[in-house]
């Protein structure tokens, strides 16, 4: 077959040898025929449409509309998206090698700008923006066959361009090879993008554009599907053990590109660029600005999985975090859990474990430290430990990490809290009234590192001022 194919090659051209490839039954996707005409659907994120299946090449029809909008950034904040289809990323689309696409564009007649569409997927000038530019109350109609599989991404492309992509104007579009992809038991769709506002990250309000941050980068939100929180909580993705899930993942921008990792997991494949050429056991898989790539990953066991862009402040400070929640039974052979817990002692046994005879209590009497001090060292402890979750003003991050700042829940129970940090937590709780679902691992700091730590938190952001003892939590550790 192969020197066949050489020797095709080399008289007839490259043509010939693919033509001499059985595998494929056309040699050109620009010539294969259509049979009928459908209209896509259409879906928003984290769905996507069902998959062309057996389906044979068609006429599909795609009805886009923008819209746009108000919506919530994070909670207290708005901003003001424009939208493919209303949602941030815009509706997915999903095709198969061959289709006819008959693309009509729609503007609002309550937007206020003209806008179009520019599809990576198109062979043409500016992917359809020279054919689709709108204005507000008007529409318009233009044709494109899918020649090239993969994953691609569309935004808008009208002046100025980065605005309009910094405003949402993005979303993908999936060109099926004949037969569809592999079946697969989950598939969901997940978009990354940057914004940019006048106020900081969490200033409330309807936060405006801010043009000079967005030309110099400096982001003060990176979220996954527009939103933060949109996929954390009781938004969570979810899957079965056992199931193979297929992310589509995306990256609008419009600056900066997405080191895409689950946590807890390993991309058995990566369609990397949203491509033919598949790599397998990928940790990190780079998503570039305007490009996709297609992940795929058995869930082994349950737990949730936390999706993350590992440029890892973005995650934990700028809300580029997801969760996928997988049920069902443990395997003790993939993963463990604890199976032995001890104390580690550097510097030798014994200096950490008093004799209980009570001159312990003496000692510690002694060295117990004055509020200012607990306050200083409460504030380090909190620093190290617990800012990457409960966020630096103890604000927490909405439907992931519940607040320390003037929580109902802390304030209920002194002895509660000191068992969440001496344990963890897991298990539905209601903070201030909104509901929490997540998991705090046990942290691993000394008892007198506890008291001052909650010291600190209960004498911070207007909860009530109640001084935790290192013998206090001594106390709740042993169960009395
Ligand atoms: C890895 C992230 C993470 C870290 C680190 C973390 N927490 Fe938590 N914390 C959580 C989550 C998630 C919950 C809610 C658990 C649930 O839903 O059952 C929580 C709940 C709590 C609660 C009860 C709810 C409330 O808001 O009052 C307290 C108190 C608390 N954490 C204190 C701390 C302290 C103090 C530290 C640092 C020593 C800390 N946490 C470190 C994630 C974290
Ligand atoms: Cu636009």
């Amino acid at each position: 077959m192969m020197s066949l194919c050489l020797l095709a090659i080399i008289a007839m051209g490259m043509q010939a040898c693919i033509e001499s490839n059985t595998k494929k039954e056309y040699v050109n996707a620009a010539d294969i025929r259509v049979g009928g005409e459908m209209d896509a659907e259409l879906t928003s994120p984290p769905d996507v449409p069902r998959s062309v299946g057996n389906r044979m090449a068609k006429k599909l029809i795609v009805n886009m509309e923008i819209l746009e909008k108000e919506g919530t950034m994070t909670d207290g904040t708005t901003y003001n998206y424009w939208t493919f289809g209303g949602s941030v990323p815009g509706s997915f689309i999903r095709t198969r090698i061959g289709d006819e696409v008959e693309f009509t564009l729609s503007n609002h007649p309550d937007n206020k700008l003209p806008h179009n569409i520019d599809l990576h997927a198109v062979t043409g000038p500016g992917g359809g923006a020279t054919s689709s530019f709108v204005a507000p109350g008007h529409e318009k109609k233009f044709n494109f066959k899918t020649i090239n599989e993969g994953l691609y991404v569309y935004h808008c492309a009208t002046a100025p361009v980065g605005m309009h992509i910094a405003n949402g104007m993005y979303g993908l579009i999936l060109v099926e090879p004949k037969g569809g992809l592999p079946p697969v038991d989950k598939e969901y769709y997940v978009m990354q993008g940057d914004f940019y506002t006048k106020g900081e990250n969490g200033d409330p309000g309807l936060q405006p554009f801010d043009m000079q941050k967005a030309v110099d980068e400096d982001a003060d939100y990176v979220v996954f599907n527009g939103r933060v929180g949109s996929m954390t909580g009781d938004n969570a993705i979810t899957a079965n053990v056992g199931e193979t899930v297929r992310l589509f993942v995306g990256n609008g921008g419009p600056n900066l590109i997405s080191s895409f990792h689950v946590i807890g997991e390993i991309f058995d494949k990566v369609m990397v660029e949203g491509g033919n050429s598949i790599n397998e056991n990928v940790q990190t898989t780079l998503i570039p600005a305007g490009g996709a790539a297609i992940v795929e990953f058995k869930v082994d066991v349950p737990g949730t999985f936390i999706l993350v862009d590992h440029s890892i402040f973005r995650a934990f400070n700028k809300g580029a975090l997801g969760m996928l929640k997988v049920q069902g039974e443990e395997n003790k052979n993939i993963y463990s859990g604890v199976v032995q817990e001890g104390i580690y002692h550097p510097e030798g046994g014994g200096i950490q474990e008093m004799p209980d005879d009570g001159t312990a209590e003496v000692k510690r009497t002694v060295t117990e430290k004055t509020l200012a001090e607990k306050m200083e060292s409460g504030k380090q402890v909190y620093a190290k430990t617990c800012f990457a979750c409960h966020q630096a003003n103890g604000e927490g991050i909405p439907n992931a990490f519940p607040p320390l700042a003037n929580s109902d829940y802390l304030n209920a129970d002194v002895n509660r809290s000191i068992e969440i940090v001496l344990k963890g937590k897991t298990g539905e709780i209601t903070v201030n009234g909104q509901k929490y679902n997540s998991i705090m691992t046990k942290q691993a700091i000394s008892s007198e590192e506890i008291a001052d730590v909650l010291t600190y938190v209960y004498n911070s952001w207007g909860n009530k001022k109640t001084n935790v003892t290192t013998s206090q939590v001594e106390q709740v550790k042993s169960g009395h």
